[in-house]
């Protein structure tokens, strides 16, 4: 990988069960332009892992961090925990989960001095959007994009309402 092509945006999960959540990410980075990596890493199972990436991604590059993870979701948090880099947390409603309040709450609730941006619920575009909005403030070309995305957005809606009221 060229230092040109090289990720900005690390993509990290805590099973590839979460894949099908956590490839809505992926597709915004495309939207985008934003060159991306998108792996497992787990926070419980492959702990040793969890820690190199953390530790390993501000010198390799990388502006933002997305993890994604359910039920006892500390994969985001113990992330953060290492990293100075911004962390957005994805709670993804495994399927033995309560209903999702396992992963929301174990992302959300972090202590003082370790902040997670958490999206809501298996809101991994919300993820890359904010993600491509951290990009977007050093990055005039993904800010211009992001303009035209709420712009298509807000005209999208105002199409719709114009149907409505006839
Ligand atoms: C978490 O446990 C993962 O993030 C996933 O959401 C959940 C279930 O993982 P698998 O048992 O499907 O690998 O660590």
């Amino acid at each position: 990988m060229t230092a040109q092509n090289a990720p900005l945006v690390g993509i990290i999960m805590g099973s590839d069960s979460d894949l099908n959540i956590m490839q809505d990410a992926a597709a915004v980075m495309q939207e985008f332009g934003i060159p991306f990596e998108l792996t497992v890493v787990s926070a419980h199972r492959t702990p040793l892992r969890m820690i190199n990436y953390a530790q390993q991604a501000a010198q390799r590059g990388l502006k933002v961090i997305i993890a994604g993870a359910g039920g006892a979701a500390h994969l985001p948090g113990m992330v953060a925990s290492v990293t100075s880099l911004p962390v957005i947390g994805v709670p993804v409603k495994s399927s033995n989960s309560i209903d999702g309040w396992d992963s929301v709450l174990s992302i959300l609730q972090m202590p003082n001095g370790v902040p997670v941006a958490t999206v809501a619920l298996n809101a991994a575009k919300n993820a890359g959007l904010l993600a491509a909005q951290i990009i977007g403030t050093s990055d005039s070309a993904i800010a211009q994009k992001m303009d035209t995305y709420k712009a298509n957005m807000n005209q999208a809606v105002l199409d719709k309402a114009g149907k409505l009221s006839k």
